[in-house]
């Protein structure tokens, strides 16, 4: 099952609110879109007294903005605001209400502040989020909101250590950006802690896929008329243009079943296939993939272009790289089962060595061809 989270869309962070988010109420028409697209929706509140000690006006001396201690923990000062009972509290007048679950509010003990929908500050209580999640049988917890910087990302944070499988869904929040560049540091943070950041086109498209087959590693698909081939797992595909020092082009060759030839192909591989590294980065990811295919190392990887080579009977899109400063350091192969053969072909005569390879019976994928470009531009 899965969850869609809204969080403090409220009044006080939309324009002309106390504690006003930059474009807080623009997200409002996109977070009604994807609510359809989930069974289960419940939105946090921010709920404070006017006593609360989040609130500058109550520290005399303090001003908004600065960080002081309450009750041993560092607390940065707002203005006043979402106050219990009050229309800054209210939810933004464009959402809809009509699917919202269950409203979990947070920020109500005037000695601690909650930006996280699940706890407090401390992680000392709990608002009963976590609980009615896996009372539910949530098993994914998606998130949108208000605001990235702060009471999202702490939601996400806690969400993926009670153990939910996390996803942003970076365009349906926005952030305070106190500091310029928090929101970029807030989404990176998540990153990093394993929350999935997706774009709400992704979850709209994934939400109508129709699993027709699931295999081990992919699934057949149908999404309105069209039947293709997805791989949920995996956080991209990498293929790598290196030459060497003598300009020559590496270029691997494996019998591949779907076409029942040789063929002729870029180093490349799939970022996030192993368990435990959905998040590898990609240029780590094609770093390691020369390597283990070619035997070489490469001291620089620049991103190239990306694109979807089979757009019409599959979901995914290959980034391209360039690899630099190649050092030999193995024989390559790949893994056990790979069975892969380098070859080192100079770039001078590349486009007549794989014709002649073509009309030997082996076939080319055109991918090599974006990879000469590239080298010989
Ligand atoms: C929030 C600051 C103070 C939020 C709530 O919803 O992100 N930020 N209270
Ligand atoms: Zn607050």
């Amino acid at each position: 099952m899965k969850a869609l989270v809204l969080v403090d869309l409220q009044n006080d962070f939309g324009p002309g609110g106390a504690l006003p988010v930059p474009e807080g109420d623009a997200i409002v028409p996109l977070i009604n879109q994807l609510q359809k697209q989930f069974q289960l929706v419940v939105a946090t509140q921010d709920w404070h007294p006017s006593t609360h000690g989040s609130f500058a006006a109550n520290h005399p001396g303090s001003k908004r903005g600065e960080t002081i201690q309450l009750n041993g923990l560092p607390q940065i000062l707002w203005p006043i605001h979402c106050v219990q009972n009050t229309p800054g509290a209210e939810f933004l007048h464009t959402l809809d209400r009509t699917g919202i679950e269950m409203i979990f509010q947070k920020g109500t003990d005037s000695g601690i502040d909650s930006y996280s929908g699940f706890f407090d500050n401390g992680h000392r209580k709990s608002t009963g989020l976590g609980d009615y999640l896996k009372s539910k049988s949530v098993e994914e917890v998606y998130i949108v909101g208000l605001a990235t910087d702060y009471c999202v990302k702490f939601t996400a944070l806690d969400s993926v250590q009670l153990g939910f499988k996390t996803f942003l869904i970076q365009d349906a929040c926005r952030g305070v950006d106190l500091k310029p560049g928090d929101t970029a540091s807030a989404v990176d943070e998540m990153r990093r802690a394993g929350v999935r950041i997706l774009k709400s086109s992704e979850v709209m498209a994934g939400a109508a896929m129709e699993v027709l087959y699931r295999g081990k590693h992919i699934q057949m698909v149908r999404l309105g008329n069209w039947e293709f081939a997805h791989r949920p797992e995996i956080s991209g595909i990498v293929a790598i243009v290196a030459a060497t020092a003598e300009d020559e082009i590496l270029l691997v060759e494996q019998f591949r079943p779907p076409v029942g030839k040789y063929v002729l192909e870029l180093p490349a591989g799939l970022a996030g296939d192993l368990a435990g590294s959905e998040k590898e980065d990609l240029a780590e990811a094609a770093k390691r993939e020369l390597l283990e295919e070619t035997g070489y190392q490469a001291g620089q990887m620049t991103l190239l272009t990306e694109g979807p080579p089979s757009a019409g009977i599959a979901s995914e899109v290959v980034t391209f790289f360039r690899a630099d400063h190649l050092r030999s350091v193995g024989c390559g192969g790949g893994d056990h089962s790979e069975n892969i053969i380098v070859h080192k072909v100079p770039l001078a005569n590349a486009v007549a060595w794989l014709e002649t390879q073509r009309q030997s019976g082996k076939l080319v994928d055109p991918k090599v061809f974006a990879g000469l470009f590239f080298l010989t531009k």
